[in-house]
């Protein structure tokens, strides 16, 4: 028999490439070195330092799929390796590198010109400039269709007015990509992509303060007051609702990825914890409860990495579709929410303690179970797929 690795019960290393190993390697030595040294004063002061994207651009982790424009041009499932190494750190961290890499480069570069590629691709792939993706509104969550802001045409370029609530990045960011029902002659058209510069008259970005979760990423409302656009503003491949989701296919299969590693670092945590810890004389691991915490966590990560590993295979050969993301999505955040919750029992009062870190993840994991899609609109975009019945929409 082989020797039970409890960090790699099923040997998922042997089914990456050299490649994937190194980046893999990268991304947790920069993780471990640079981001969890951080994370406590951060999570506590609600402070993203920006400078942390540079750092990620100078090792090649933003836009890291894309090909050329200074991007790393790596697989999906390296991808999805960079995401489970900066969210076994914090979701906050992840939440940052995804957006600006699935949300803003990717859409740039599957429906910009070749001027926009060239204009924006390269600063974000250095971090030095940082993006964000409204399309969330106030009053339309989970039914972007029903979004009230407006792009109307004018006859040397755009008006936007509108607000977008709950947008990672948005306090930080010099590039905004703003989703907009298009109005041409007062008649109402389809969903189209704008990309609107920091410093832009009638646009602020003021933050959301006081998070119970997610604390480490910056988070904010977009405003845009009559925001006057030149023509090149608008990404000119995008076209209905499918150009916002075919982004969020990319980003919820990145965030598949990194539940998984928030989930892997409750089990070795509460796994350290149980091993010092005596009560009653013996290693809290030794008790028979606190053994099938972890059995149960542990099966669920490795079952889950498994998946998300095989969804980033098909997603390379281009044999994927957007319901295998959302069963990812959906089961990799439900049980990476529900385990990391068991396992802080195992920290009996200490759980308190910000010190022991778990209780943080669960309360971020508690919004990767809510964006980019809720936990129940997934398993309906399921039911639709199992069934050929909408249960959602009119
Ligand atoms: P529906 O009629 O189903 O579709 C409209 C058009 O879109 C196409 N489509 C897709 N295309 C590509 N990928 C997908 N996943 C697609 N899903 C749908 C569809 O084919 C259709 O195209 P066409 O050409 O026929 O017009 O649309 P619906 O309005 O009924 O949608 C329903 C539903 C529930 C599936 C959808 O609205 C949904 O997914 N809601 C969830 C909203 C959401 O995920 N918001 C995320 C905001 S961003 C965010 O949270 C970032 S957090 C990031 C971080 O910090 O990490
Ligand atoms: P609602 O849509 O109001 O849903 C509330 C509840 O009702 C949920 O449980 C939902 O499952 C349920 N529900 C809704 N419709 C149905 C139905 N048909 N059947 C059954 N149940 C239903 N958005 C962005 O655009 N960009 C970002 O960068 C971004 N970052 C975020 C960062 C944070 C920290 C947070 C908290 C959110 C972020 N979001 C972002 C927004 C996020 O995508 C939305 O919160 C999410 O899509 C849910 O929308 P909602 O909050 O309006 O909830």
């Amino acid at each position: 028999f082989a020797k039970y690795d409890w960090e790699d019960p099923l040997d998922m290393k042997s089914l990456l490439t050299e490649e994937e190993q190194a980046i893999h390697e990268t991304a947790k030595s920069y993780a471990q070195d640079k981001l969890l040294p951080r994370v406590v004063d951060a999570y506590r002061t609600e402070d993203f330092d920006p400078k942390i994207m540079e750092e990620m651009g100078e090792l090649g982790l933003l836009g890291a799929t894309i090909e050329g424009y200074g991007c790393a041009g790596v697989s999906s499932v390296s991808y999805g390796l960079i995401a489970r190494e900066v969210e076994r750190v914090d979701s906050g961290y992840r939440s940052a590198m995804s957006v600006q890499s699935s949300l803003v480069m990717h859409p740039i570069n599957e429906f910009g010109s070749e001027e926009q590629k060239e204009k924006y691709l390269p600063q974000l792939a250095s971090g030095k400039m940082i993006g964000c993706f409204g399309l969330t509104e106030p009053n339309h969550g989970s039914d972007p269709s029903s979004m009230e802001t407006t792009a109307t045409k004018t006859s040397d370029g755009w008006v936007l007015n509108g607000s977008k609530t709950w947008i990672s990045n948005a306090p930080v960011a010099d590039l905004f990509l703003v989703w907009a029902r298009v109005v041409e002659n007062g008649e109402k058209g389809k969903v189209k992509g704008f990309l609107v510069e920091k410093g832009t008259s009638g646009l602020s970005a003021p933050a959301i303060k006081n998070k119970l979760a997610l604390r480490a990423s910056i988070t904010g409302s977009i405003f845009l007051e009559d925001v006057k656009l030149p023509s090149d503003a608008l990404l000119p491949k995008t076209g209905g609702l499918g150009s916002p989701f075919s982004c969020l296919n990319n980003a919820r299969y990145g965030i598949s990825w990194g539940v998984m590693g928030a989930l892997e670092d409750c089990i070795a945590r509460a796994r350290d914890y149980a091993l010092e810890r005596k009560q009653f004389n013996r290693p809290l691991a030794s008790f028979q409860l606190v053994q099938k915490k972890l059995a149960d966590a542990s099966s669920a990560a490795t079952l889950g990495l498994l998946g998300s590993l095989q969804l980033g295979r098909l997603k390379d050969k281009g044999t994927w579709s957007p319901d295998m993301v959302s069963m990812m999505k959906r089961n990799n955040c439900g049980e990476a929410l529900k385990h990391s919750r068991v396992l802080l029992d195992v920290l009996g009062g200490n759980a308190c303690s910000d010190e022991y870190h778990i209780g943080r993840h669960v309360a971020n994991l508690q919004v990767a179970n809510t964006y980019e899609g809720t936990h129940d609109i997934h398993a309906l975009i399921l039911g639709k797929a199992i069934t050929g019945l909408q249960a959602f929409a009119n």
